[in-house]
């Protein structure tokens, strides 16, 4: 059985992951790939909780017990439904995964880029994607697309040079993983973003579905 592939969005709130994860999961339909759709936090009913908990907790939080609460959603993820679908041969498409942690709390909430990856080495969580597609964008655009929606939860509140810091981060990592990580331009328009994201996805789908 040939192992699956694992494909990841990430980016700054606003950038469209929601919409261009329907994107993707349109053209791995189209090709006849069977996948697995989730997200981070959550994609467990554990992980869910988990979710509720750290975006919704009322009063201050550690930095670190909010990185601890990403971290044990991510374990019981990887373990109960990302590897065994990539072992069934089944590719798996997630919205966020472990670079934002890096980015959020390794350089957002200033705990460390290093201490992320070691906590999460330390937890067995060693998984890496075949292909991550980080959209960028302003900080100030992003939330500008995002202004329309209801109350902020509780990381969207935080300030402009959080947000800034967690840009940097991201944008380290796909300096660091040119293979691994595509970056796209999101503020093209949405044709032009999508464009770019089927051609990312064309360079590791099979020849004979591509
Ligand atoms: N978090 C963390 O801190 N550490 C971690 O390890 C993990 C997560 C895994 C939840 O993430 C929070 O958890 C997040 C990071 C933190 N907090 N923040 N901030 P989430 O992924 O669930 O939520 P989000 O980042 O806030 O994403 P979002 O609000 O769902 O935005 P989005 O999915 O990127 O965007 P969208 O909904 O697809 O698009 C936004 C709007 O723009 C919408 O009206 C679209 O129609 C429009 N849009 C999209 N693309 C375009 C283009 N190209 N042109 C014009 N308009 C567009």
């Amino acid at each position: 059985m040939t192992r699956g592939k694992f494909i990841t969005l990430e980016g700054l709130e606003g950038v469209g992951k929601t919409t261009n994860r329907a994107f993707l999961e349109s053209l791995l339909n189209e090709a006849g790939v069977a996948f697995v759709g989730t997200r981070e936090p959550g994609g467990t009913p554990l992980g869910e909780s988990l979710r509720n908990l750290v975006l919704h907790a009322e009063g201050q939080m550690q930095a670190e017990t909010e990185l601890l609460l990403m971290a044990a959603s991510r374990v019981e993820h990887v373990a109960t439904v990302i590897e065994p679908a990539l072992q069934r041969g089944e590719w798996v498409l997630c919205d966020r995964f472990l670079d934002a942690s890096v980015a959020y709390q390794g350089a957002g909430r200033e705990l460390g880029v290093e201490r992320v990856a070691q906590l999460h080495e330390m937890m067995g969580v060693v998984l890496t994607p075949d292909l991550t597609i980080l959209l960028d964008m302003t900080v100030e655009a992003g939330l500008e697309r995002m202004a329309e929606r209801g109350a902020p939860d509780r990381i969207e509140r935080e300030t402009l040079a959080f947000f800034e810091r967690a840009r940097m981060a991201y944008l380290q990592r796909a300096t660091a993983a040119p293979e691994r990580v595509v970056v796209v331009d999101a503020s093209q328009t949405l044709v032009q973003v999508q464009v770019q994201i089927q051609d990312a996805l064309e360079r590791i789908l099979p020849r004979s579905s591509a």
